[in-house]
């Protein structure tokens, strides 16, 4: 399976390492240490030499809690940076982001992929996304980010992911946008208990028949530190390759991971 990135392409046979760079100042994992630009080049270069094939910035946190943030401070976070590792680093930039405006505007700084939590819900993301002409990262979130973890419920954790997957792949295909430009993620994390994360790790190939490459985030999240009797965010490193091997060996073709 190949992946086409604007000018790139990702062979999918081999997994692939997304590398996270976030712009956010309340970020739960960077505190903000890469807001400068030559900071945010600097690691974006250490994550690339380190094996990432893929670099997701972001400029709005989308941690539990975590409050939104206005358009043009995204913006504003977000397209110096995509511009900055466009003109210095041979890697493939993707944009989490679920906001039309940012997605235009990224491609036009030389974005390659588009990594949407809210799966392209937003007013204007499909046909922005259609626009692009660009591989989305279809993500599964229960709630906001604001109020997300607050009672997640299921009446059945993996039919409902499927099921909203399933209804974002055909609303892709009704604006235009073919399978061999989504990928999906089951958005561990997002609206879920330690229980449901480990139910869908464990049943990750229940998402093979939806004929997409399959992206998961694992890296630092509670889920590790729950099963490392409580760990703190940074000491969750050994946890998170564990959990990022598993999902490989299930299935998962891209990994999106904090450390190198
Ligand atoms: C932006 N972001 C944070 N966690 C994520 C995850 O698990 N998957 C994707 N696709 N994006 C994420």
């Amino acid at each position: 399976m190949k992946l086409h990135c604007a000018n790139r392409v990702l062979d999918l046979s081999v997994p692939h390492v997304m590398g996270v760079l976030n712009t956010t100042p309340d970020s739960f994992s960077d505190g903000g240490s890469y807001a400068s630009l030559d900071s945010a080049l600097y690691r974006g270069e250490q994550m690339l030499k380190q094996g990432a094939r893929i670099i997701d910035v972001g400029g709005e946190s989308t941690r539990p809690g975590a409050v939104k943030i206005e358009l043009q401070q995204e913006l504003d976070r977000v397209i110096p940076v995509v511009e900055k590792i466009h003109g210095n680093l041979d890697v493939c930039i993707s944009v989490d982001s679920s906001s039309p405006e940012v997605m235009l505007a990224a491609q036009k700084a030389g974005a390659h992929m588009i990594n949407d939590v809210r799966a392209l819900q937003r007013d204007g993301a499909l046909e922005a996304a259609k626009k692009v002409n660009l591989p989305v990262c279809l993500m599964h979130m229960q709630g906001e980010p604001d109020t997300m973890q607050s009672n997640p419920s299921y009446s059945h954790i993996l039919d409902d992911v499927y099921g909203f997957l399933s209804e974002r792949i055909l609303a892709c295909h009704e604006a235009g946008i073919e399978n061999s430009q989504i990928l999906l993620d089951p958005g561990f994390g997002f609206g879920k208990s330690v229980e449901h994360n480990y139910h869908l790790l464990a049943n990750l190939k229940h998402f093979e028949s939806l004929a997409v490459p399959i992206l998961v985030g694992l890296s630092r999240k509670s889920m590790i530190g729950s099963a490392l009797g409580g760990r703190p965010v940074n000491d969750r490193v050994a946890g998170s390759v564990a959990a990022a091997v598993v999902a490989v060996i299930k299935g998962a073709h891209i990994v999106r991971v904090h450390d190198f």
